[in-house]
């Protein structure tokens, strides 16, 4: 696998991610451990295919494609383009701006909310910033 350099972040520092809308997982870059606080928020825009832009809390509302691929969802209860987080398979909603405590010890990857399979047809970014709550 191929080597990819990992940050521990200290108390009260902060490091930004960009998130592409089209791909599936993005690693942060950053390694947390079970127990420590973040606070994690996220700037800009994207796009699921040809649906209105949302910002990192998600896309509102519900059609009918989009109602039979809920379940494809990685967060199925939670809005399609929502911003999300994945720490050793534990994942849980960050939206525009969040304060979580982490439940697992490892990468920190970041990912919108969006049906399996159908990652190709979203565009645009997000700018998120994570930061340690001491
Ligand atoms: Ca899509």
């Amino acid at each position: 696998m191929h080597a990819t350099a990992q940050i521990h972040l200290a108390d009260s520092a902060s490091f930004k991610a960009t998130v592409q809308a089209n791909h599936e997982l993005t690693a942060s870059m950053i390694t947390v451990y079970d127990g420590e606080t973040y606070q994690i928020t996220a700037t800009g825009e994207w796009q699921d295919a040809g649906y209105t832009p949302s910002d990192a809390d998600g896309f509102k509302g519900m059609n009918a494609p989009m109602f039979f691929g809920m379940l494809l969802k990685p967060l199925p209860g939670e809005p399609y383009m929502k911003l999300c987080g994945k720490v050793e398979g534990w994942k849980f909603p960050i939206g525009n701006s969040t304060m979580v405590k982490m439940k697992r010890s490892g990468k920190l990857y970041l990912f919108p909310n969006d049906a399996k399979g159908y990652f190709g047809n979203n565009s645009g970014t997000m700018e998120v910033t994570i930061q340690r709550v001491p």
